[in-house]
């Protein structure tokens, strides 16, 4: 070997362990490759169609030498951003279509689809993230450090080039994936956030974005007016506030030309809003929409509305919304989370889908793991978005799904969009958990096509995260055995994906079990929390009813009632206990204990097997994780493999401690087939009121 090939192989030798030890996930599903050559054409040059060019020469894994011609033009089968894929290379309306159809491009090449002759439009317009990011930095609900965009101290709104660098890459990883759109700050919003400072810094931020095709938005205030504007109200008929509105309105956009519009959580857990004024939440919406309009920037107005009332909190944005359909702006579209309490577990849909007929409505789905094991428990999220968006409304008859409810093929909806809660943070692997980010991904691939299926989009992101094409994983620079791959990574870590939310739902809380985590964290169990002064919307025993009798939230004619804001056949399917879908038994109804449940267990015996079959399918996954062990680099395969074991003894200690706790009611024995409990009750109402839930341990 002579010595220009001795130190060229050195070099690459030094060059994948330096790069095998700096695999920790921040490359998300966008590993570097080793690329082919490849000769782009474009008709044209703009920052994005500059952005596709780079991208295909770093990633181009087709012939060597290929030429791909980029050629915007009107085609009138595309809608907005949709591109077409053929043998030449891509076609689009518009910089920003080529710039989506060529993250496709590359994506089929490392999946091995095929990559021509694939015409693709996005189901929603508006694919928007929401950051519930404080100007501190701090983030609610977020598990993988401090924000992205905010910080703590004197330089907070200093823009410095480590900034820049990580919109930058903040914003490529959104556009691989088709996101057009960042609220870029909590829905519980500081009015600082209107201040001159921070809107400098949304400038800033927003033009790093645009290139990748990527709005701002700003969550407000409501009464923004009087806290930073001396106002004496806030109330949005009257017109000092109404002009205060349009003055900062013209103030942003002069500043930001392209900005997105505003999120507004109001009337809602304590946050003000027009009702404080005696006024509606369409008085509201439709002030700050008409101070919009002319830059056309949009009101996304939050359905997550509820109060210590007497009525049942999962009737309470359907009785507060439905009489208002019809009375917004056409530059209002209504957010409604997914479910009709709050992201839990498994929910049915909020009856709010499809119940607006004339408003434009959009979906809020949650990222980040408020109720389902923050960042250490693996929770794919596909199958249960999918669940919701295929969920049938029947509000125009059969087939009225909450997909087509939404995304304009039933209604016509001027706006549509779609919006995920963040699971990002400044963790190097930006989501805490490394399988986190597969919800992240898969976010932006169901708000492009919500056809998808859960394990399309599984696969996908496995053979991108971990596949072969990457430089990091230094197994397949050799030589890759694609069916031992197949075999003994691919095809076990997908199902143990597609099982994680299952599994969650059931050691958590199965059949229909909602909200009964331990207070605030909302991470360990608390099924038992209740205090006398506590608000009681705010308690695991309003959710559960647990007695003597039998457990759950009658929701029936004989019960609350939230049934009747169902369309039918579902209304009445929903109130006969015998007609009703088991998991969401104990959502709709109070069932005995004893109940004949269709597997011929009783009730008391099925929940007892469901929360067992959670621990089973966790400690099913340690194994297959255990398994990928050559197939994964070192990092990433023991940060998966201590959260799996830190998730199975969680896993026990939610079985434990729901069994024990409801067995004071059922009083009845746990199965003895199932193992038997490992802690005392009184010692887990101590231990898992915080968190980090590690009892034991
Ligand atoms: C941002 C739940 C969460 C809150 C969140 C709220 C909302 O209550 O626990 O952290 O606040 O939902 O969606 O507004």
């Amino acid at each position: 070997m002579n010595h220009l090939k001795l130190s060229t192989s050195l070099f690459f030798l030094l060059f994948s362990l330096l790069i095998l030890n700096a695999q920790n996930g921040h490359n998300v599903w966008l590993q570097n490759k080793k690329a082919k050559t490849v000769n782009v054409v474009s008709s044209k040059e703009s920052p994005t169609l500059n952005i596709a060019k780079n991208e295909l020469n770093q990633g181009w894994l087709g012939t060597d030498g290929a030429t791909i011609t980029l050629t915007v033009k009107r085609n009138k089968s595309l809608k907005q951003d949709g591109f077409i894929l053929n043998e030449n290379g891509i076609t689009a309306n518009t910089d920003l279509g080529i710039l989506y159809g060529t993250f496709e491009l590359l994506r089929r090449q490392q999946t091995g689809e095929s990559t021509s002759n694939a015409l693709s439009i996005p189901s929603y317009d508006q694919r928007i993230l929401n950051h519930w990011d404080n100007p501190n930095g701090s983030i609610e609900r977020g598990y993988a450090g401090n924000s992205l965009f905010w910080r703590y101290g004197k330089d907070s709104l200093t823009v410095t080039d480590s900034d820049i660098k990580l919109w930058q890459e903040y914003a490529r990883i959104n556009a691989s994936v088709g996101i057009n759109g960042s609220v870029l700050n909590n829905v519980n919003a500081s009015p600082m956030i209107l201040t001159s400072g921070y809107l400098q810094r949304v400038k800033a931020i927003n033009d790093v974005l645009r290139p990748y095709g990527i709005k701002t938005f700003l969550s407000i205030k409501f009464s923004s007016p009087s806290l930073i504007g001396g106002l004496e109200t806030s109330d949005p008929l009257d017109k000092n506030v109404i002009k205060w509105w349009r003055d900062k309105v013209k103030e942003i956009y002069t500043l930001i030309p392209d900005f997105g519009g505003f999120l507004v959580k109001a009337s809602s857990e304590g946050q003000p809003g027009p009702q404080d004024y005696g006024r509606s939440h369409a008085d509201g919406a439709n002030m700050l929409a008409d101070a919009l309009k002319p830059y056309n920037g949009i009101v996304m107005w939050r359905a997550f509305v509820y109060s210590p009332t007497d009525e049942d909190r999962a009737k309470q944005a359907y009785t507060e919304f439905a009489p208002l359909d019809g009375e917004f702006r056409d530059n209002v579209i209504i957010q409604v989370k997914n479910g009709p309490i709050d992201f839990q577990p498994r929910e049915p849909f909020s009856p709010l889908f499809g119940a607006l007929k004339e408003t434009a409505i959009m979906p809020e789905l949650q990222i980040t793991q408020e109720y389902l094991g923050h960042s250490t428990h693996l929770a794919y999220l596909a199958p249960m978005w999918k669940e919701f968006l295929e969920s049938d409304t029947y509000q125009e008859g059969e087939g009225s799904t909450v997909a087509k409810t939404t995304d304009g093929s039933l209604f016509d909806q001027k706006l549509t969009a779609i919006a995920g809660v963040a699971n990002t943070g400044l963790d190097d692997n930006w989501t805490g958990h490394t399988f986190a980010q597969s919800n992240w991904y898969a976010f932006g691939r169901l708000a492009w096509n919500h056809e998808l299926t859960s394990e399309q989009i599984a696969d996908e992101w496995l053979k991108l995260t971990f596949g072969p094409f990457s430089l990091e994983n230094k197994n397949y620079d050799v030589d890759f055995d694609e069916q031992a791959w197949n075999t003994n990574f691919l095809n076990p870590v997908k199902q143990m994906m597609l099982d994680s939310r299952e599994a969650i739902v059931d050691y958590m809380m199965p059949l229909g079990l909602h909200h009964i985590f331990s207070p605030n964290a909302h991470y360990g169990p608390g099924p038992w929390y209740g205090p006398a002064r506590a608000r009681k919307d705010w308690t695991s025993l309003y959710y559960h009813q647990a007695d003597s009798l039998g457990i759950g939230f009658d929701r029936t004619p004989t019960g609350s009632n939230a049934t009747i804001q169902y369309e039918e056949p579902l209304r009445s399917q929903f109130n006969n206990i015998e007609t009703c879908p088991e998991d969401v038994l104990l959502w709709f109804h109070h069932v005995p204990w004893d109940y004949k449940m269709k597997s011929g267990k009783t009730l008391w015996e099925e929940l007892c097997y469901h929360y067992d079959t959670g621990v089973h399918k966790v400690r099913t996954f340690q194994t297959i994780w255990d398994k990928a062990k050559p197939y994964v680099d070192h990092e990433r395969f023991y940060e998966v493999q201590t959260k799996l074991r830190r998730q199975a003894r969680n896993a026990i200690v939610w079985k434990d401690a729901c069994l024990l706790y409801f067995q004071e009611f059922s009083n009845t024995p746990i199965p003895y087939d199932i193992e038997r409990p490992l802690h005392n009750l009184e010692d887990l109402k101590i231990s898992t009121m915080k968190r980090p839930l590690d009892y034991n341990n």
